[in-house]
């Protein structure tokens, strides 16, 4: 197992580390469309008393029993991890040391699609989660901050990695924000550890 410093490739203050070519663009390519055929669904989010869609697709993927709720509001049911999937996780794993229990996939179809400032601080992931993010398909404009502090930007490019390491999401929230430039589909994939409950 190949052992990382905890802020390779990245910004020295954010505990993030940023892998552009974790992937071959042909790795990508055939990634990307192996995700575009997932059960992508449209979910609905309660917020300020309404009943919102989500604005982007979701789905996930994972062990048997590791439900995941988010936002007190969103459940999310994984079925089982395809062989792709699978594979991939297991390839993160041998690259960071970290273990993963689901992936759960965004699909931003256009600028409108995003997903706002927030943590993933889900007791169902346990204490200080490290979550592994992959992109594919169109560069989307990915922000974290320190709570209270000031962003920095990165674009998450086809076939990258960005690593959150373990107490980033106590201390900083993320977000891929909207823009009114033309985009195509990107698709993300975050692997995420489960302990079990749904809470
Ligand atoms: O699409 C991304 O890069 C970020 C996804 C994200 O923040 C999340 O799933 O919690």
């Amino acid at each position: 197992m190949r052992q990382m410093s905890l802020f390779e490739e990245s910004t020295p203050s954010l505990p993030v580390t940023y892998h552009p070519n974790f992937l071959t663009t042909e790795e990508a390519n055939n990634l990307y469309q192996h995700c575009l055929q997932l059960q992508w669904q449209q979910n609905h989010i309660k917020m300020v008393g309404k009943i919102l869609p989500v604005p982007r697709l979701e789905c996930i993927y994972g062990d048997q029993d590791c439900d995941y709720l988010y936002s007190k509001s969103v459940l999310l049911k994984p079925l089982p991890w395809t062989e792709r999937l699978a594979e991939l996780r297991d390839k993160i794993t041998a690259f960071t040391g970290y273990k993963f229990n689901i992936v759960i996939g965004n699909q931003y179809r256009d600028g409108q699609h995003s997903i706002g400032w927030h943590a993933d601080n889900e007791s169902s992931m346990g204490l200080n989660p490290a979550i592994a993010s992959i992109s594919l398909g169109a560069s989307r404009k990915f922000q974290i901050k320190p709570i209270g502090g000031k962003p920095t930007d990165f674009w998450l490019e086809h076939g990258s990695l960005l690593i959150m390491h373990p107490g980033c999401q106590s201390t900083h929230l993320h977000q891929v924000p909207k823009t009114k430039k033309v985009v195509s589909t990107r698709i993300n994939l975050t692997f995420r550890p489960h302990i079990g409950g749904n809470k």
